[in-house]
């Protein structure tokens, strides 16, 4: 044998010795993923070639088909990576309540700097975080926001006052989205600014749009590809001017701090006997605004559409907000509790267009789900978004909106493991209460002073992922000025 030969050889049998510890490593795993049905896909990649199109609604399709397979759970790789997927009321429950599947993917967040956030951290470090952060988010504490909320709200309604003078029909997601923002980084960041038309909103929906490609193209995670890639250079281009602006806030509540709020998120996080390193700051600084804007904003404008829609349950709100507040009145903490209809309103929206309605867990050991043993590390796929909206759970009716379907005496014969629109468990959205109290006060401000409409029908609605669920044809609605 020449060099060259032996040097080819070598490599070779390096290769086959190397596969065949990898799967002799997995042996349990590929003999529990054989009992499970599904779709195993293509070696080494599995479905990852069905995920690589551009067209970001196409995603949730293929998702969906892959849930289909089987019921009540799937089975499907994404690269090595083994995963199940489910809509069943049951085993969402199961896995967002086991104490074995805590745990976030944490390849999804590598790299994006939320990776030290409360979105993907696990373990001790969760805890922690999750302990100190849950001052921020107490009764006492969400009462304090209401100010904020009524003011940012009004603003708002200033602003859309200009859509007034055409009969074009446009996107409400950017105004409730900038409200959202606004209410947010000035109530907890202690920083009051106007983010219509900011720099802020255009690095937000930018980098998740890069994050998205990461995310299906497995290879970036070995990490010297991802390093030179230009999707990291891009990304960073766009992380530079997040950082600019997150020292913006911090320096300025450095030197105007809130001494009224110690608990705001921002003090919590800078408060030196917390002991958060600089990174963790910065993550969590960015998790927030991650998790608090888009889903709050793609909440509100699947509410304002659905109004639009449905004119009589528009009529029935306007005429509850009429009953209980006469004309540009601050809403209270006591005030909002008289909202029933309203929080029906809302609750039924969020069952149709739940904000984060795929999301994920992956498990610290095997469980037992649905008859079937699931080895440890196991990738989970959870479609809040079809439990929410499946006829098994919801009747024939399912995909009607029908806020009625709340009230105390019909919910109670629905499962209620079938409705997490801020997922569960331990691990439940912090800012649950949180973004239901801003909802209700942008709501009531908005039909004191509008009536809306759109074309946009309910059949014809498509989702991107985005990683929430964005609707692809956007939030068209038109307003007219409440007749006195
Ligand atoms: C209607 C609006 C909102 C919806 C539908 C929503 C939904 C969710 C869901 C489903 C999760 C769980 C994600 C998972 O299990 O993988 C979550 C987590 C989270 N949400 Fe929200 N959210 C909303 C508003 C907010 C707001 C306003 C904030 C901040 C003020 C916030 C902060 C967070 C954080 C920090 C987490 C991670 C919690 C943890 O893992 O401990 N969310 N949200
Ligand atoms: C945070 O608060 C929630 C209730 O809002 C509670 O279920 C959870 O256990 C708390 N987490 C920690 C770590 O204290
Ligand atoms: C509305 O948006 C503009 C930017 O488009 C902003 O400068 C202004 O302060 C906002 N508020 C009002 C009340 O117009
Ligand atoms: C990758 O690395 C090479 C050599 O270090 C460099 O010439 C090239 O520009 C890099 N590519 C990117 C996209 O950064
Ligand atoms: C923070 O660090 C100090 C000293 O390093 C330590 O005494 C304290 O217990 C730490 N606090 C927390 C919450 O870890
Ligand atoms: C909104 O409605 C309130 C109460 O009717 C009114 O005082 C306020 O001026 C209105 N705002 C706008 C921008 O029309
Ligand atoms: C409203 O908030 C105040 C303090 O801001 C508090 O004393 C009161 O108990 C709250 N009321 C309700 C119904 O939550
Ligand atoms: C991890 C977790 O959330 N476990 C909970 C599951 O549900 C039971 C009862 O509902 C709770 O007691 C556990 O704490």
């Amino acid at each position: 044998m020449t060099v060259l030969e032996q040097l080819i050889f070598a490599t070779i049998a390096f290769l086959v010795i190397s596969v065949l510890i990898f799967y002799w490593r997995r042996k349990r795993l590929y003999n529990l993923a054989d009992k499970i049905p599904g779709e195993n896909g293509l070696p080494f990649l599995g479905v990852l070639h069905k995920f690589t199109k551009s067209d970001l609604n196409e995603y949730h399709k293929e998702i969906m088909k892959l849930i289909l397979k089987n019921k009540p759970i799937s089975k499907t790789w994404f690269g090595p990576q083994f995963v199940i997927l489910t809509e069943d009321a049951e085993c969402i429950h199961k896995i967002l309540n086991s104490s074995h599947t805590q745990n976030k993917p944490s390849y999804f967040y590598k790299g994006m700097m939320i990776d030290e956030g409360l979105l993907a951290i696990n373990g001790h470090q969760y805890d922690k975080h999750r302990k100190i952060l849950n001052k921020s988010f107490t009764p006492n504490m969400l009462q304090k926001f209401i100010p904020t909320f009524n003011e940012k709200s009004r603003v708002c309604m200033m602003n859309l006052s200009k859509r007034l003078s055409s009969d074009e029909a446009f996107d409400i997601f950017k105004y409730v989205g900038a409200c959202t923002l606004d209410s947010f980084i000035s109530g907890h960041y202690n920083y009051d600014q106007n983010f219509y038309d900011s720099d802020l909103v255009k690095i937000i929906e930018e980098s998740r749009s890069l994050v998205m490609k990461k995310v299906v193209r497995p290879w970036y995670n070995i990490k010297i590809l991802f390093k030179n890639s230009s999707l990291r250079h891009q990304m960073e281009y766009y992380y530079e001017r997040l950082l600019r602006i997150l020292n913006d806030i911090k320096t300025n509540n450095l030197q105007n701090p809130n001494t009224k709020l110690p608990d705001l998120v921002l003090n919590l996080l800078m408060k030196s006997k917390n002991n958060f390193t600089e990174e963790e700051i910065r993550d969590e600084m960015i998790t927030f605004i991650y998790a608090g804007y888009e889903t709050t904003a793609i909440s509100l404008s699947s509410i304002l559409l659905m109004l639009a829609m449905h004119k009589d349950v528009q009529q029935k709100v306007i005429d509850e907000i009429d009953e209980i507040v006469s004309s540009n009145e601050e809403i209270s903490n006591e005030t909002l509790l008289k909202f029933s209809y309203v929080e029906l309103v809302i609750k039924e929206s969020l069952r149709l267009f739940p904000a984060a309605g795929i999301t994920g867990r992956q498990s610290t050991e095997e469980i037992e789900l649905a008859d079937y043993t699931i080895p440890k590390g196991t990738l989970f796929v959870l479609s809040i978004f079809d439990m929410q909206r499946s006829s098994k759970y919801w009747g024939d009716d399912a995909l009607q909106f029908n806020p009625d379907r709340f009230l105390p005496e019909n919910i109670e014969n629905v499962n209620s493991h079938a409705y997490v629109p801020f997922s569960g468990g331990k691990r439940i959205c912090i800012g649950w209460k949180y973004s239901m109290i801003f909802m209700k006060i942008f709501l009531i401000h908005f039909f004191k002073n509008y009536t809306i409409d759109t074309k946009q029908e309910f059949k014809d609605i498509n989702f991107d992922i985005i990683p929430l669920m964005i609707i692809s044809q956007g939030y068209m609605i038109n307003i007219q000025k409440r007749q006195k």
